[in-house]
Formats: C-alpha cells, structure tokens, sequence
C-alpha cells in the first residue's frame, strides 16, 4: 500500500479553498475524487485548518489523532467462527471501509420468535428522533411500525445485550434499548446515517445520554419473502435479510466520509422484523 504525504502545496490548496468559502465536506470530496485516500484527506484538512486556526489566535482543543473509538469485533485472525458467551456467531462477509461485518446465527429461531411475540403487541407506527428538536416524531422515510426495549428488559432481551457486548467488544451499558421494526410490504426504510447530525438543533441534547452512535447491529428477526435487503449505497453493498443473522457497521465520525449511509431496500412480499441495537460512545442511560 502506497502511503500519499500532506505536501505543502496540497495544505496551501486547503487553505485556498477554506477561505474561498468551500465547505469541509466538498473539499475533502474534491480530494477525494482526484485520488487522495480519505484518512489523508481529513488528517491534512485538520491540520491544516487547526494550524490557520492557532495562527488567527483561536484556542483550538486538541482533536484526537484519530477518529473515536468504536465497537469492532476480534477479528485480527480472520475467524470464521466467534464465541460470545457461549454462543457461537458465524462470520459471513467482512469489509473494511467501510467497516461492515455481516454474521450468521447470531440469533436462534426460539430467540427470533420470542422477541416478535414480544414486541408485536408494542408496534406503533415509527418514530425517529427528531434532531432539530431532539424530541420525537413520525418520519414518511420510514413505512414501518416500532417499539423499543428497555435495556435488560427481559432475560431473553439480558442475554442477548450481553452477547452482543461480547461479540462487539463493547461495554452493555453503551448499549441503546433493543428496537424492533416491521416492515410491511412495501415499506422501507430510506437511505440515513445513524449517528445524530452535529449540525442540528437538537443535537446537544440527545448527546447527553451517552455520546454518539458510533455502531450499529441489525439483526434479522425473520426472511422475508420477496426484498428488503440493508443497502450501503456508497459502497453498492446488500445484505440479505435471513433470519437470525445480522448486519454490523461503526461509524467513528458522524460524518457522511465514513460511508455509512444505509438503507432498508423496500419489501415487495409478505413481512420484514428487524431487531436494532445503537451503540453509543459512552453510557447510554
Ligand atoms: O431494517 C433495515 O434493514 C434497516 C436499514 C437501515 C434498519 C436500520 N437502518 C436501522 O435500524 O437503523
Ligand atoms: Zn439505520
């Protein structure tokens, strides 16, 4: 692997572009579309913009070098098989950028029939955060019906936070409430990101339960009969919805450059149940 180097020119370029008025995020797409790797391209604009910065006399904190810490489960050895708690998770597909692990049997028939009958009498129409509040509403670009878990609600629900913990090297109490989600036919969920938008009103306020979502694991409650795959148009990636696996992707920036954006592909044939835990970066209360 090629390693590209922050030259001046491309920090004086940077510069030009910030003062020129350009947003962050179009210059770092202009970046990227002319060939810089994307972690260059963000460490050269920190740096750059930190450096002009300090130069105007701004108190700049320190950024960490990186972007947060985030779930990722042991996979260094490339295994296709992990235990967590005593459960045995097959490994089915693994990307990098970005960060996707799709796996198998992370949930037994029993536990995916249970969690449905659970939920089912709790459905109610989707509601999703709403960011430039931070309160509640009913979103058009998600057709589905929802309910959410308190976290150990259940010892089925108990069980399985803790085998997601394990499994994703991440601490239980970062851990959202399970929700559930089904989908009819012809519902979808349209392509988002998860983390909560810096940008928005109601940001603040929602971060303090616990940080940023920097994971996310749907879990496939049943098989649909016709559509309903999890898309990652950025990377023209599908994951099949089978019952009992699972689709896994972090997010260390809430920034569109981790290519996270997903999406629920609509049903076209009878139902789709999804159970969602959001892992945030600290304790989730
Ligand atoms: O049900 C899905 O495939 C899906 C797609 C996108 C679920 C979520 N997002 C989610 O729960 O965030
Ligand atoms: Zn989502």
């Amino acid at each position: 692997m090629t390693t590209q180097a922050i030259t001046p020119e491309l920090r004086q370029w940077i510069l030009d572009q910030a003062l020129a008025g350009c947003q962050p995020a179009d210059v770092l797409a202009a970046m990227r579309n002319s060939g810089w790797d994307e972690d260059t391209a963000v460490a050269a604009m920190e740096q750059t913009l930190r450096e002009r910065l300090q130069q105007v006399g701004h108190t700049v904190t320190a950024a960490p070098a990186s972007g947060a810490p985030v779930p990722e489960p042991a996979l260094e050895a490339a295994p296709t098989r992990l235990s967590a708690e005593g459960h045995e998770v097959r490994v089915l597909t693994t990307l990098k950028r970005p960060r996707v692990v799709v796996f198998g049997g992370l949930l037994s028939d029993e536990e995916c029939t249970a969690l449905m009958a659970l939920a089912g009498p709790r459905l109610l129409r989707s509601e999703t955060v709403d960011n430039a509040t931070g309160g509640s509403e009913v979103n058009a670009a998600r057709t589905s019906d929802g309910m959410f878990f308190s976290r150990g609600e259940t010892p089925l629900i108990d069980g399985i936070e803790r085998r997601i913990a394990a499994l994703l090297c991440w601490p239980l109490e970062n851990g959202e409430g399970l929700q559930v989600l089904r989908y009819r036919p012809g519902a979808e969920y349209r392509p988002h990101h998860d983390y909560f938008d810096p940008a928005q009103a109601g940001t603040a306020r929602i971060l303090q339960r616990g940080g940023q979502r920097v994971g996310t694991l749907v879990m496939y409650l049943n098989t649909p009969e016709g559509g309903g795959a999890t898309t990652f148009p950025d990377v023209g990636l599908e994951v099949a919805p089978v019952r009992g696996n699972a689709v896994f992707f972090s997010y260390d920036r809430p920034d569109p450059s981790t290519r996270t954006l997903h999406g629920g592909a609509p049903v076209t044939a009878g139902e789709k149940w999804v159970a969602t835990k959001w892992l945030r970066e600290g304790v989730f209360i």
